[in-house]
């Protein structure tokens, strides 16, 4: 069974929601990392970094949730997480789901911390530039492919909740509002929530 090592309020929630909409089973594995669960040596075996989530299937062992996304939906492709091979959209896929990692947490960390770079140095340009195109690429919807839900979504929705909601480091707008209801509408990320929230 799929093994999922986690830590409540944390970036967990990522895979926690993918594997929620996934609907398959899964063990969760609690990784306190408060109490310094990320420093017993059999876990840094499956994340070297110490950090949650990370995550097993049989012999694979991989983590950064982004990766683990992208996992879930080759793994469990009945639920229809990510483009099938070959069909064009798989394009703007992986270019949003790494969008998240890459662009969205970084600039997430430059405004809290307020370093400056180079827009043209940094690879996430600033702060501004990362929440317009966002905004912009957001603005058709339901979705950030369109009208299909994805891996994407599940990153990139996790992303908007903890800066707009969680952190209030990003300012609300109309459409970050609405794809962030719409998020919410999903009972996937209601199981989620309730699940992290549960601890
Ligand atoms: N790049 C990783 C980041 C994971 C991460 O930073 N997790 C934090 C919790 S949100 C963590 O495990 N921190 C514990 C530590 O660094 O000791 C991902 O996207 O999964």
């Amino acid at each position: 069974m799929m093994k999922l090592y986690w830590s409540p309020k944390t970036r967990s929630l990522r895979a926690l929601w993918m594997l929620e909409e996934a609907g398959v089973p899964y063990e969760r594995v609690l990784v306190d990392i408060r109490a310094g669960g990320q420093d017993d040596p059999a876990f840094r075996k499956i994340n070297p970094m110490g950090k949650v989530p990370a995550f097993e299937d049989g012999a694979a062992q991989l983590a950064e949730s982004a990766a683990i996304c992208a996992y879930i939906a080759e793994r469990v492709p009945e639920a229809g997480l990510a483009p099938a091979l070959g069909d064009p959209a798989r394009g703007r896929y992986f270019h949003w789901l790494f969008f998240a990692p890459g662009c969205i947490e970084p600039a997430m960390a430059q405004k809290f911390v307020n370093f400056e770079l180079s827009p043209s140095a940094a690879g996430w340009g600033d702060f501004n530039r990362v929440f317009n195109v966002l905004a912009g690429a957001l603005e058709k919807g339901p979705w950030i492919l369109g009208e299909t839900f994805s891996a994407a979504d599940v990153m990139i929705g996790c992303d908007l909740l903890f800066a707009i909601e969680r952190f209030g480091i990003v300012d609300r707008r109309p459409v970050f509002d609405a794809y962030l209801n719409r998020c919410h509408a999903r009972p996937a990320l209601q199981r989620a929530i309730a699940i992290d929230e549960a601890g």
